[in-house]
């Protein structure tokens, strides 16, 4: 029988940070000061920092030596040039505007493409991405497939969506009142899980009968295209960087934050193939953003992730992302605890309705947990649940959605192996003690995207 061969980083480690760890008491403090929510904890509180894969990845030796090429003229720097060739060339779009990360470049393409009362179908909303739409007008509609809003299905491509249910809304209001499609990679709301091609080639079809344009939320798109590329019959043979250019080609233009897969720590951009939408974005990143050609990031940090943009791609690099990931959800499957499956691309999550079942959900089960994992350990994570969703602006009531779920985020290239084991225990103590855990109350509610901001209390 042949023996199992390990794999391992590709990449080893010529700077490090150190890790500073606490006590139990100086937590409790640290966790009531930031009202039990854990974006409010000043990160010299915690020892790993699950909170987020966005701008916390670890920058290469060669990213470093190309922000020393930066280019910091006003206008027309060069590095605003080799972003855009880059653009080009992985992911296919024939025009850049610079942006100083996603949610400018949705802000952008929400102001430019949606009309009051419009209709925005997704593969699921993201925070930031539905705010902009709602802001412009707009009104988004869920058309993922059942399956996403199911933490234990094992469907492989819960980021697709459901074809017939887009039909049904475009019959239903009309192709003129759905300016586009917002179709993101490695769903982040439902677990970071990703959309077959198959799915995006329909999506096409389905789109140019209606002349229906398809904007990409490019955000995770690579790690996508490893899935592709891991589970796609006829795609084991092609690179993630070829993968993820025929993505793209079936698209109209995408919208990117690249403090996640582009291996940076700030920026982002708006790419589209329609000169006159071109424009029109250039104009608005004049007002909102800056120069067009720098658009909020200074010169070396657009070279710097022209050159993460092409490490993102290796093979190698997407292999030992993603294999990390799926270590710690083994980890924690084979401890019994419940977690969102198939494992996803940049993080784990925790399902707080089967961790917590005792918690309704308006008593926040998702926001308790990673309270609860923070006091245990120092670990901090995010939820994205009840919280995150906020309220329905119609009735005023919490969203509460299907997914009440805890984000073990995991930075790109920044913790090993072992911190994955140190996480792995820290939760299997807390599901120990779960039958004690209590729930939380709103003590401040901020009016948009609550989740960064609202202070709570225990119940
Ligand atoms: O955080 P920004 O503004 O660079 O990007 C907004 C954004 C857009 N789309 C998607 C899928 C995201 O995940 C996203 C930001 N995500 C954050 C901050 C996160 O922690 O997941």
């Amino acid at each position: 029988m042949r023996k199992k061969r390990s794999w391992a980083e590709p990449f080893k480690i010529k700077v490090v940070e150190l890790l500073k760890t606490t006590t139990r008491e100086e937590r409790e403090k640290a966790i009531k000061e930031a009202g039990f929510n854990t974006f409010l904890l000043k990160s010299d509180d915690v020892y790993i920092d699950l909170l987020t894969d966005s701008g916390t990845s670890a920058m290469s030796d060669v990213q470093w030596s190309s922000m020393m090429l930066g280019d910091e003229a006003y206008a027309g720097s060069k590095n605003f040039y080799s972003l855009e060739k880059t653009i080009q060339e992985y992911y296919s779009y024939k025009y850049l505007v610079p942006t100083h990360q996603g949610r400018g470049a949705e802000h952008i393409l929400s102001q430019l493409m949606i009309k009051e009362g419009d209709y925005i179908p997704g593969n699921m909303y993201f925070t930031t991405t539905r705010l902009h739409q709602e802001k412009a007008g707009g009104n988004f509609v869920d058309v993922i497939v059942d399956e996403a809003h199911d933490p234990s299905s094992e469907f492989p491509w819960k980021g697709n969506v459901n074809i017939s249910k887009l039909e049904k809304l475009i019959n239903k209001v009309g192709a003129d009142k759905v300016p586009y499609i917002s179709y993101e990679g490695c769903v982040n709301m439902c677990g970071g899980q990703p959309f077959s091609m198959e799915n995006i080639k329909e999506l096409r079809k389905v789109c140019d009968k209606h002349d229906i344009a398809i904007m990409l939320d490019a955000t995770r798109c690579a790690e996508n295209a490893y899935f592709i590329k891991e589970k796609e019959k006829g795609y084991e043979n092609k690179s993630v960087k070829e993968i993820l250019y025929e993505i793209c080609s079936y698209t109209d233009g995408c919208t990117m934050s690249a403090k996640k897969d582009s291996l940076v720590n700030i920026g982002g951009f708006f790419a589209c193939n329609d000169e006159e939408l071109y424009k029109k974005a250039q104009n608005m990143c004049v007002i909102f953003e800056g120069l067009h050609t720098y658009g909020g990031m200074a010169g070396r940090d657009m070279e710097a992730l022209a050159q993460g943009i092409k490490e993102s791609v290796m093979d190698e690099h997407q292999k030992a992302r993603i294999g990390q990931t799926k270590y710690l959800g083994q980890n924690l499957l084979a401890e019994g605890i419940p977690i969102v499956v198939p494992c996803g691309g940049h993080a784990i999550f925790l399902d707080a309705k089967a961790f917590l079942p005792h918690l309704d959900q308006d008593d926040f089960p998702a926001q308790t947990l990673a309270a609860e994992l923070y006091l245990e350990s120092g670990i901090r994570a995010m939820e994205r649940g009840n919280v995150s969703a906020g309220r329905d602006p119609e009735t005023g009531k919490n969203r509460r959605p299907p997914l009440e779920l805890v984000r073990l985020t995991l930075p790109r290239r920044v913790y090993t192996q072992a911190h994955m084991d140190v996480t792995t225990e820290a939760i299997v103590e807390v599901y120990k003690n779960r039958d004690k855990i209590t729930g939380l109350k709103f003590e401040y509610e901020p009016e948009y995207l609550r989740f960064f901001q609202a202070r709570f209390s225990k119940k």
